[in-house]
């Protein structure tokens, strides 16, 4: 009898004791076999990101890019959740919204807070940048040698540009005198251009150009032109007067916790995307303008104006005081003003040649 008892004491205590164990586990480290497929999902690193302007848009696509390589790269231990058309974060929340962990990772256009980035934002001066692929290596060079220290609080995981903008408008552009006072949207240093052409700068993020074109707040744009095609501006704008002037500076930054907490392996693909990115977003958005103009003269009968060389030097020379203004309020705010745009020419020659 007082074997029997010994041996169903034996019993209770070691049943108590297994279930305790498997309660105290996290449930990550719960390795029954059965579990196998859950514990995997439970050990993936969830991270969200945000993006302002609607998906089929080139932040966008980038964004899916940069998702796909990293879910690849890092064998699914990273997944990462993408929120397009301001659905987490809209255009001017984005750095703060990044900074305050509503979001993990964010894509933002430099130009909706012109004097928040003033460094980054010289590579949108009318400094004669070709194309997306050279705005951006020389972008990320600006950065790399400046590190602003409005960037101080995140992690840049890559930087890109914009092709050069061009006027889009419901009525043709041809002159100076065809510009002057009409309606046109643009941000930051675009809208400073806008203004020493005598246009009436209307200032707004692209999120609100489609509404503010369809209701007639504006009469056209001035922006990279692969936007023709992608916010179906054409069926509205039936003009581009190729202008080629400057771009936009974009960046995309992570929360400063998050990246801390990453493991090494995951921090180092991270890394490897950087400049990776920035190319790959350049190449994609030269050719993706390219498509778009075919598209809207094919598809929209879109007349693309190309401005005479007299023309051209007329509009160019008055915007030499711009950089000069630029140069002055960056003096004014403690940088180096003139090395900075010294520094945006060199890699511009350097990048062009290539
Ligand atoms: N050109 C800037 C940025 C920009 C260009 N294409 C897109 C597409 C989607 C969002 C922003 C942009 C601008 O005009 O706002």
């Amino acid at each position: 009898m007082k074997k029997q008892w010994i041996v169903l004491t034996l019993v209770v205590a070691l049943t108590l004791l297994y279930v305790g164990c498997k309660k105290s586990q996290p449930q990550s480290e719960n390795a029954a076999p059965a579990d196998s497929a859950k514990t995997q999902s439970s050990d993936v690193i969830k991270l969200t990101y945000a993006n302002f302007p609607p998906a089929p848009t080139f932040p966008c696509v980038q964004m899916e890019r940069w998702k796909t390589e990293v879910e690849k790269r890092t064998n699914g231990k990273v997944a990462v959740q993408t929120f397009p058309g301001g659905s987490l974060l809209d255009a001017k929340e984005m750095m703060d919204g990044v900074i305050s962990g509503q979001a993990d990772i964010g894509c933002l256009c430099m130009a909706y807070q012109p004097g928040r980035f003033m460094v980054t934002n010289a590579a949108a001066l009318p400094l004669g940048i070709p194309s997306a692929k050279v705005g951006s290596q020389a972008l990320w060079d600006l950065y790399s040698k400046y590190q602003p220290k409005e960037f101080a609080e995140v992690k840049v995981l890559t930087m890109f540009t914009t092709a050069p903008a061009n006027i889009m408008s419901k009525k043709p552009v041809r002159t100076l005198a065809d510009i002057k006072g009409m309606d046109l949207r643009a941000s930051g240093e675009a809208a400073q251009i806008l203004k020493a052409w005598g246009a009436n700068q209307v200032g707004m993020p692209m999120s609100s150009a489609p509404e503010a074109l369809q209701k007639g707040v504006v009469q056209g744009l001035f922006s990279s032109v692969e936007v023709m095609k992608d916010f179906k501006f054409a069926e509205l704008c039936k003009y581009i007067t190729m202008t080629e002037t400057n771009i936009y500076p974009f960046a995309v930054v992570m929360n400063q916790k998050k990246w801390d907490a990453l493991p090494e392996d995951v921090k180092k693909v991270f890394e490897e995307l950087t400049v990776e990115q920035c190319l790959w977003t350049g190449e994609y958005m030269d050719n993706h303008v390219q498509e778009s103009i075919n598209w809207s003269k094919a598809e929209q009968k879109v007349e693309v104006i190309e401005l005479s060389a007299e023309e051209k030097a007329t509009w160019n020379a008055l915007l030499e005081p711009n950089v000069d203004e630029w140069i002055k309020q960056a003096k004014a705010a403690g940088l180096p003003a003139e090395d900075i745009v010294d520094d945006l020419k060199a890699s511009i020659a350097t990048f062009s040649q290539n």
